[in-house]
Formats: structure tokens, sequence, C-alpha cells
């Protein structure tokens, strides 16, 4: 049990009754005590059962069902209220333009209970004929269906890798495992997998595999032997596992990682120097020769180490045997963070805390409340911007080995100008300017408009450019080549946000900027102090994206990283 099962439980328990048109005030609750248990620093099985209660938002009845779920892996209510409604209305009320509100609608009015229904009443313009509904929704909604089916089986790093640590996790503790690791895409960390793939060594597999078939997290067993077997979690993710002997453990450990693109020119390689590659070892003839180790499969074929990372056949192998591979970037190489947001929009933590929580990582960072354009997030306007720089300028001085500074996440509006006026810009140390609203723009006219925000002086960073929200929405049209021209032109630095959903710029992205010679930030965007834990997913695409220490700004101690910031300024105004 770890708190985002339980809080995807209460999230469509809530959706559930709300599609049953139940009490409002009971929804609400199951959707608080949701958010409480994402936004907990810790695990709540780590705490005392009997405090369960005294945490806000989750009180005694909930309490209740979070025990009941601990010991017998099911709560009752859920699955009462699962018989009552067709399955597949829990997943349109994911897609996006639709809600429990909507989907109830649908149900009640039109009689869909079935994404292919709801796609065929899109498509015969039933939709838009219903009450509050109309055309925009309608086409929204079956562009939901086609993203949604595009993404279908394939899941985000925030889902995955927790998952996929708790399953290894249990291993290493119930099972009698000499070796243990994350294989396959996983630990490529493409932003998303079709399944989680394990490799294991051990004396005794049919113990492992009988520890692996019986964890708590398994919903059903997909297949089970002796050298592999598959489970269905509860959270709809495959994960496969494998057990291999010590002696072949890096050759299954290189094969299995893949991609599968990169090993087919491993073994070409292998075959060019007359040898064999395969998942048991590097073989001459019959004779093996290695494979204990990744670094025995790739010496045999005349190749350095090349991190998992790179592993895609994007030239990799060619820079590896020329020597040339680059030296990415660590987690450990990031020195500060400049997209942070408090409760002075709709950050869900104060100044002061986040402050504080940024102190014990890093050694500098801003805080970026929003602007006011984007109306949902309580955006600061001029008035308050400068408020809120008292109050920062005010808490940074009571810091001596931390540097506390002033940003801001100021809309980039359609024609391209800010959300804010230069006169309460400049008083910033920093600004990042993101796209929030108005999508809908050709690709001509989106890249005009973010080159525009690239001329002002003050606009240190562009946040997310291209606006995509994994498996939930596409990116914007925006021409990359020419907005990173224009960024190094006016030596404007792009964000690479870690945040699982969004990893924005993508691998391909950070590549062609690197080419161009523009810099990255990598930043958070950070709501909760949890969040800060996202630095690693951004971390691990910048490394996919072929990114050194040196490409990426806030990399640099707090004195260059400040004198970093202050050139763009210092060249145009
Ligand atoms: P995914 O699961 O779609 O996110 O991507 P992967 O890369 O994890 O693919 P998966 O799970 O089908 O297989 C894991 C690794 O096993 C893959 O990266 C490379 C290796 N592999 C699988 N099938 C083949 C194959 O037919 N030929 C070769 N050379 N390698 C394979
Ligand atoms: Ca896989
Ligand atoms: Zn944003």
């Amino acid at each position: 049990m770890n708190n985002p099962q339980i809080a995807q439980i209460f999230n469509e328990i809530a959706d559930m009754l709300e599609l049953l048109n139940e009490n409002p005030f009971r929804i609400r609750s199951y959707r608080k005590a949701a958010m409480t248990l994402e936004a907990l620093p810790h695990e709540i099985r780590d705490l005392d059962e009997s405090k369960w209660g005294e945490i806000p938002g989750i009180g005694k009845d909930l309490s209740a069902k979070i025990k009941e779920f601990n010991l017998t892996g099911k709560v009752r209510a859920y699955q009462e209220l699962h018989e009552k409604i067709p399955p597949e209305l829990l997943d349109m009320v994911q897609i996006p333009g639709l809600g429990p509100k909507t989907v109830k609608k649908l149900w009640d009015e039109l009689g869909i209970t079935t994404m292919a229904e709801l796609e065929k009443a899109g498509h015969e313009h039933k939709i838009q004929k219903l009450k509050g509904l109309g055309e925009k929704i309608e086409e929204k909604i079956l562009k939901g269906i086609e993203l949604k089916r595009k993404y279908k089986e394939r899941h985000g790093l925030g889902k995955t890798i927790p998952l996929a640590q708790e399953i290894l996790s249990s291993l290493q503790q119930k099972a009698p495992i000499s070796k243990i690791d994350l294989a396959g895409s996983l630990r490529r960390m493409k932003e998303t997998a079709a399944d989680i793939d394990i490799l294991a060594s051990s004396k005794d597999s049919k113990k492992v595999m009988e520890v692996f078939v019986k964890l708590p997290i398994v919903q059903e067993v997909l297949a089970y032997g002796e050298t592999k077997s598959s489970i269905l979690t509860k959270q709809g993710i495959q994960c496969d596992l494998r057990v291999v002997e010590e002696k072949s453990y890096g050759s299954a450990f290189h094969y299995f990682t893949g991609s599968k693109a990169h090993n087919i020119r491993i073994r070409q390689l292998a075959q060019e120097k007359g040898l064999k590659v395969n998942e048991y070892g590097v073989f001459r003839e019959e004779e093996f020769l290695g494979g204990k180790t990744e670094q025995e499969v790739f010496e045999a074929v005349g190749l350095p180490y090349i991190p998992p990372e790179l592993r895609e056949d994007r030239g990799e192998i060619e820079a590896g045997l020329s020597g040339s591979l680059p030296d990415l970037i660590e987690l450990s190489d990031i020195k500060g963070d400049c997209h942070i947001h408090t409760l002075w929009s709709d950050g869900s933590q104060s100044l002061e805390v986040m402050a504080e929580a940024a102190r014990k990582r890093y050694q500098y960072a801003a805080l970026s409340d929003h602007s006011r354009l984007v109306g949902i997030t309580g955006g600061m306007d001029a008035e308050t911007l400068l408020k809120q720089i008292k109050v920062i300028r005010n808490l940074a001085k009571q810091y001596s080995d931390f540097t506390l500074l002033c940003g801001i996440e100021v809309d980039i509006k359609s024609d391209g100008t800010l959300d804010m006026p230069d006169s309460a810009l400049k008083e910033l140390d920093l600004a990042v300017a993101s796209v929030h609203v108005k999508f809908n723009m050709t690709e001509e006219e989106m890249t005009a408009r973010i080159i525009k925000a690239m001329e002002n002086p003050y606009v240190t960073i562009i946040g997310h450019p291209t606006g995509r929200l994994i498996g939930y929405r596409e990116p914007y049209p925006v021409n990359m080549g020419k907005v990173l021209d224009a960024a190094k032109r006016t030596g404007t630095f792009m964000e690479l946000n870690s945040f699982w959903d969004r990893l924005d710029l993508n691998d391909v992205h950070l590549r062609m900027a690197k080419e161009k010679g523009v810099k990255i930030v990598i930043d958070t965007d950070s709501h909760h102090t949890s969040h800060f834990e996202m630095l690693k997913y951004g971390v691990s695409t910048a490394r996919r994206g072929w990114i050194e220490a040196l490409d990426v700004v806030n990399t640099l101690p707090s004195k260059e990283f400040l004198k970093a910031i202050q050139k763009k300024r210092a060249r145009i105004a």
C-alpha cells in the first residue's frame, strides 16, 4: 500500500459518487483526502495506525477505509460502487473536456456507457446538441479520445518509477535475491513505458517467483514460470520479472535494457568481430567468453560503457567508437531551481515553507508564482508582486548559506506581450515566461508569440516551452528550430520542466538546443515540498537529450549563476 494508490481509490470513489448524484459534501471529502495523501511528504503506512484519522482531511471514516485496504487489499465501499457503474465511464471522466458531471449527462440523456458509443455520438454531432455542451467541447472530447487511445497501455514515469521501486524493495526484503535491477524503457528513463521490466539473479528462482506472484500489489498473474513471470498490478500496470544465472547477468541486463534498436547495433558489431552476443553472454562459436557484467559486453564489441539513457541508436554507437560520448549531467550537478510556486498563487504551501525546503536541497532558488492571466491559479498583479518581492527579500536576509531569489512565472499573452509591466519585472532577479492560455494558434502565430516574449530583456527563461501534458494534452504547434535560434540570439534560456507529466523540453528538443548552443535551466515547477523530487525525472530526460552539466545554467555555483541571469538584461536594456 502506498499513498498514490489510496489517493487513486478515493478519487475514483468521488468520481463514482458524482456519477450517481450523491451528496456533494461526501464527494468533496474524498477528493480532499486524495489531495492530502498525494501531498503527504511520507508514506501513511509508516505512521502509527491510530494517528491516521488525525491527519487533516482524512478523519475517522476514511482512515477506517485505509485500514481496510491495508489489511485486505480491498475497499468494500469502492467495490460496491463499481458494481453500480459501467466501467468505461470512469475512463471517460479522465478525458479533457469531460468530467463526472458531463459524463453523467451523456449517460442520462444519450445512454452512453462506452468509449466507442461516445466517439460515435461525437462523429454524429449528438454531443454538441446537449444543453451546456456545444461544438467546441465536442471537438475537444473527440481529440481526447484519440489521445487516450494513443497513450493507452503506456504509463508516465511518475506512476511507474515509484511502483517499480516498491516492487524492487519488497522482493529484496522477502525473496532470496543476490542481484536485482530495473531494466527496459524504465532504466532508459523513457518518458512513458508499456510495462515494468525487472531482472534478478538468485540461487532459488522458484522461491523468488513464488514471492513475486503473491505480492500484495498483484491484481492478476499473467504468466508464472521459474525464469519468467508476469503480473498485472492493481494500478493496471504490467510487471515482468526474469531470473537469470549470475554468470549471464550482465548480458541479460544489457539485452533487457534495450532499446531493441540499440541491441541490434551491438549484435552487428559482434558479428563483425566473429562473435555472438545475446542475453546469455558473449560467445565465439560455442565458447563462453563473458557476460557477468554489462562492461564485459561493451568491451567485447570494442565500446566503452554507454549509459542506459543513450541507448536508442541515436548516435551513441558511433560516439562510443570514436571516443566522443558526452559526459552526461548528474542529479548532484544541479545547484538551484527557478520555478517554484507558493500560496501566493496556486502552490499548496507557504512561501516560507517552500523556501526552507528549497534551502535543504539547493544553493539558490527563485520563488516564481503566477501572474494574473491564468484565472484559476489566483495569480499576482503588479501590486501584489511588489509586495511579495519585499517579503522574499526580507526572508532572504535570514539565510547565510542559501541565496533566495525573486522570480515570477509570467504569462505570455496571445500577442506575445507579458502579463506584467516591465516596471515590475525589473525589480525581479529573473522571470520564467510561459504560455498557459490560447493554445489553438497556428504554428506560425505561436512561434512568433514566443519569440516576441523572448525579445523582452526581462524574460530570463521560457517555461515548459511546448505546453504538453503527457497522455493528456498534445504540445501546441511551434517551430522549435526558430524558437531555439531566437533563444540563442536574445540570450534567453529554455526550461526543462521536470514534472513527470511535462518533461518539456523533451529529449529530442534538448539535443537540438545543445547543438545550437542554447542553454537549459532544469526546474521542478514545485507546488509542494514533495515535488522537489521531480528533479530526477528532469535530469534523466536531460541525459536522454545528451545534455552535459556545462549546457545547464543552474549547475553553476551561486555567483556565476547570478551573473548568467543578469547578462541578457545588461545586453539589451
Ligand atoms: P516499452 O516496454 O515499450 O516501454 O519499451 P522496452 O524497451 O522496455 O521494450 P520491451 O519491454 O518490449 O523489451 C525490453 C527490452 O528487451 C527491449 O528494450 C530490448 C529487448 N528486446 C525485446 N524484444 C527484442 C527483440 O526482438 N530483439 C532485441 N534485440 N531485443 C529485444
Ligand atoms: Ca518494457
Ligand atoms: Zn506553468
